[in-house]
């Protein structure tokens, strides 16, 4: 649900020290690829997600129950994701901003290598409303990302086109972060991105599979997977700049996305194509303190964690 944006986004950023790169191999790792090959996408352990979720909420808990813009909960969860990252060898960069007379950061983490001219992106809120720890809204989406990116680390993987993955804050705001990060691209390195791949609640408890429809070519890329899985996709348009792929689809980049519902409810006949429970919503907790993690479906998690690393991989290839 988005609120108007109180107040103006006034925005001075402060980009920290690039962390060095991790040097050296990581030891045992397979040979990577050769670079640019058509390498396989990794089955992402949904027990890694929901680690991270676990994680999540017990930043939430310990920082006055959520992870809300201007909360120490968001900068704590954060600095989380960050040294998961930084251990993990990529370049990460904070960025500053303030909305609403308060700090916000985005968390954006490029893994070396690729045709930095061809760059694709995959990105996630990591804020949460203040009514709780919002853990499908959207720790699921970050967690996700995170463990993606873990992913590529740990495959040492080296695609063609360079690889971009970020965290946003503030888009329960109005996407107060994603927008200052689109705003502050030059016109050059806006043109570099290739695609956006945003995913903001994919772990539904009763979940729908829905599939953003804004280009063609990656939403084909998604509902190419779910073929394979043999699970049926709908067309999202429940979210239709409503998150934080709406900045990079108004500044030309072509976008797309996962999405498993909120609080609209699930139809009779979504129920008998995906499961679960007709005329109850996809998310009864949504912008709840009951958004824990024991509002997450494993199924649903999974399986778009995975799709998420198959696009990652094939649009990167
Ligand atoms: N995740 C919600 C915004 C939202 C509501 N419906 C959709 C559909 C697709 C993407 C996002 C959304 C929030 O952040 O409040
Ligand atoms: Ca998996
Ligand atoms: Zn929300
Ligand atoms: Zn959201």
């Amino acid at each position: 649900m988005k609120l108007p944006v109180s107040g103006r986004a006034t925005v001075t950023a402060v980009v920290a020290a690039a962390t060095l790169f991790a040097t050296g191999s990581i030891a045992g790792a397979a040979p990577a690829p050769e670079a640019g090959a058509l390498a396989a996408a990794p089955d992402i352990p949904v027990a890694n997600v929901k680690a991270h979720l676990a994680q999540l909420q017990s930043i939430a808990t310990a920082n006055g129950g959520n992870r809300a813009h201007g909360r120490t909960g968001y900068k704590a969860s954060l600095d989380y994701v960050k040294a998961k990252l930084d251990a993990a060898g990529y370049t990460t960069v904070i960025q500053q901003f303030t909305s609403s007379g308060r700090t916000g950061y985005n968390l954006v983490a490029d893994w070396p290598g690729g045709d930095t001219g061809r760059v694709v992106m995959a990105g996630s809120h990591l804020d949460s409303v203040t009514a709780g720890a919002g853990i499908n809204d959207n720790g699921s989406g970050s967690a996700a990302v995170l463990e993606a990116a873990l992913a590529v680390s740990r495959a040492g993987y080296q695609p063609a086109k360079h690889l971009r993955f970020a965290w946003w804050g503030a888009e329960e705001l109005g996407m107060v972060g994603s927008r200052y990060y689109v705003n502050n691209l030059s016109a050059a390195n806006r043109a570099r991105i290739s695609g956006y791949l945003n995913f903001d609640m994919i772990g539904s408890p009763n979940p729908g599979y829905f599939v953003y429809d804004d280009d063609p070519a990656i939403e084909k890329t998604f509902k190419d997977y779910f073929t394979g899985l043999g699970v049926p996709t709908e067309i999202e348009t429940e979210g239709d700049g409503r998150s934080d792929h709406a900045p990079f689809k108004n500044a030309g980049v072509p976008v797309g996305g996962l999405f498993s519902g909120a609080d609209y409810l699930k139809t009779a006949a979504q129920a008998a194509k995906w499961g679960g429970t007709a005329g109850r919503a996809f998310d009864r907790c949504y912008h709840s303190s009951c958004d824990t993690t024991a509002n997450i479906d494993d199924t649903a998690l999974d399986r778009n964690a995975d799709a998420l690393a198959y696009a990652v991989w094939t649009l990167s290839s």
